[in-house]
């Protein structure tokens, strides 16, 4: 992977690492906030697959995200361990008409625990609730995710990777957050569709995409 040449100068690489059970929609919101698109058909993701998307933040500041999305099944995988090291974001991600996704991610957040624990400096996490556009048949109530954040010290999203609803907003939001950058009212609203504003304009240039296969 080599950085971008554009005119602005290197951008600043950040990685982020989506991690959550099978079917919760990792890929489905990895896909969203690279791609622009969505995937009914449920394809489960064998090893690692990693999206280079580049955005802008206030200031005219070039960052590329490089979200990775794991496997659901690689928990218990030695190779786990090696996805998070060095991450400066984590996404916890569940489902928010799944109650066992919500339960679950206390072991996945156990996992990042102990490969970040002798690491100067600790990755953001964000809790991230998916599948928005379920309402009508959500079962982890909103306060159960509050709290879940506040006992971690957890940044908050709740997205749809379907709709697209806040998915490009989450992402910019966990950017900012990690670079210590305030983003004002109007630029989280402008950004809250993701779907339809695009901060780094319509470029395919601006998302690569390589999967890579691991055991
Ligand atoms: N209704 C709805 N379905 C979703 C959403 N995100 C993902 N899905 C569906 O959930 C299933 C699993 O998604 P996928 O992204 O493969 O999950 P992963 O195993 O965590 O990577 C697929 O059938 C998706 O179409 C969402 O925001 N809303
Ligand atoms: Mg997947």
């Amino acid at each position: 992977m080599s950085d971008s040449d554009s005119e602005e100068g290197p951008d600043r690489q950040l990685k982020l690492v989506v991690l959550g059970d099978g079917t919760c929609g990792k890929t489905s919101l990895a896909t969203r906030f690279a791609q622009e698109t969505f995937g009914k058909q449920y394809k489960q993701t064998i090893g690692l697959d990693f999206f280079l998307k580049r955005i802008i933040l206030p200031g005219n500041l070039n960052v590329t995200l490089q979200v990775w999305d794991v496997g659901g099944q690689t928990i218990g995988g030695k190779m786990l361990d090696k996805y998070i090291y060095g991450a400066q974001g984590i996404l916890l991600v569940y489902d928010i008409t799944n109650c066992q996704s919500f339960e679950n991610l206390e072991d996945w957040y156990n996992v990042v625990k102990k490969v970040t624990e002798e690491s100067e400096t600790q990755p953001l996490v964000a809790l991230v609730g998916n599948k928005i556009d379920l309402e009508h048949m959500r079962t982890v109530k909103v306060d159960k995710h509050q709290r879940f954040c506040q006992e971690n010290n957890f940044s908050s999203h709740f997205v749809s990777a379907k709709t697209g609803d806040s998915v490009f907003l989450c992402f910019q939001r966990i950017a900012a957050d990690i670079l210590g950058i305030k983003l004002n009212k109007a630029e989280m609203e402008q950004s809250q569709h993701g779907s339809v504003y695009n901060l780094c304009g319509s470029g395919q240039e601006n998302c690569i995409t390589s999967s890579k296969m691991a055991k």
